[in-house]
């Protein structure tokens, strides 16, 4: 499991352009409170990442800001936990008004307890807001209460965003809403993009999607029609700060009439990831009746009988977003829950 694990922590080092080098394990009972890993294991990785010139370490756990404060006095470079990384990767993604605020406000909470460490892109962002406060406040205290100002005001920006949001959602009522969501990478863009022909950008990095798109697919031939939705993936710990700033990206699935819960099916890690999704998919209101589980890269997987059920719920139904495969299939089951259900 760990290694699984370090392998998506790669993967996600990867996706943020940060070549990987090196890895390490510890495994101790309980975190030590000062460095998490323990004084030992911090020298050891120290003299490696030395060796192999690394200027930055990634933990897949998250630290507290004391922990990354004093691992980077021993290992003298920086580092960064994994909800810093993911931030990190968000803040390099968005494009859209909406996104940008989402992540902003996401790492504005992040940063604020722990406002001794820079953030260069932050202080880029900050500059010219405020300015110096009253006599005898550090600068600390301004730096926190120029962020607590900031994230107020993206806060109600947000909020404009959403009530816009809201006006376009009940001016589509009548059209029955089908929502991709899950795991990053599983194949949504590439689905959404079968289902509708639309040009949305495929990559095999995580969290190549941030913002939600709508666009309109036909179902069959005779005409009827669903809003499909494409947007931001699933991760395992998702930092929670994110999920509080996503909230309106995200009720976009929990709008639906239908949600097409994509998983990576050639995924060494499916099953881990599919239970990630569900979570997910629970955590925002979305009732296990209006999940369709769909298979994805069926054409990587060997040998598996298309019929093998899920967890006792309704069969997965089985498509290669890739080659088309099972895309009919899947269009006819959609509008099975469609009819089926009082949308
Ligand atoms: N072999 C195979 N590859 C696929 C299939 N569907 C998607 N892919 C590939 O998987 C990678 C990720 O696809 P995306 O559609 O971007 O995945 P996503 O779920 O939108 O990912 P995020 O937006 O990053 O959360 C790309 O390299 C796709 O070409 C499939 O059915 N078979
Ligand atoms: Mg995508």
């Amino acid at each position: 499991m760990a290694e699984e694990h370090l392998d998506e922590l790669a993967e996600l080092t990867r996706s943020a352009g940060v070549e990987v080098v090196g890895r390490a394990v510890q495994r101790r009972p309980r975190p030590d409170a000062r460095t998490f890993i323990g004084s030992g294991k911090a020298a050891e990785i120290r003299a490696a990442a030395g060796e192999l010139g690394a200027d930055l370490i990634v933990f897949d756990d998250d630290l507290s800001p004391s922990q990354v404060k004093n691992l980077e006095k021993i290992l003298e470079v920086e580092v960064y936990d994994r909800s810093a990384l993911i931030l990190e990767i968000f803040f390099q993604r968005a494009r859209t008004r909406e996104a940008r605020t989402q992540v902003e406000l996401a790492q504005l909470s992040y940063m604020l307890p722990r406002l001794t460490r820079q953030w260069t892109h932050l202080s880029r962002q900050m500059g010219g807001i405020g300015g110096r406060g009253g006599e005898g406040e550090t600068q600390l205290e301004v730096d926190r209460r120029m962020m607590r100002k900031r994230i107020g005001h993206l806060k109600r920006d947000l909020a404009k965003i959403e009530r816009t949001r809201e006006v376009q959602r009940r001016g589509r009522e009548g059209a029955a809403l089908v929502a991709l969501a899950g795991y990053t990478n599983a194949g949504k863009s590439t689905l959404f993009n079968r289902l509708t022909r639309a040009g949305a950008k495929v990559e095999d990095r995580l969290f190549a999607t941030l913002d939600s798109k709508l666009r309109r697919g036909s179902l069959d031939h005779d005409g009827s029609v669903a809003v499909f939705s494409d947007t931001v993936g699933f991760i395992r710990k998702l930092p929670h700060h994110l999920v509080a700033s996503f909230k309106s990206t995200l009720e976009e699935i929990a709008h639906a009439g239908v949600v097409l819960h994509v998983v990576d099916r050639s995924h060494a890690g499916w099953e881990e990831q599919m239970d990630v999704g569900r979570e997910v998919l629970g955590d925002i209101g979305v009732e296990a009746e209006r999940i369709l589980t769909v298979f994805n890269k069926t054409d990587l997987v060997n040998g598996q009988p298309r019929s093998e059920r899920g967890d006792g719920g309704p069969d997965p139904v089985w498509v290669s977003a890739l080659t088309g495969e099972g895309v009919d299939g899947l269009k006819t089951a959609i509008r099975g829950r469609l009819d089926g259900s009082s949308r």
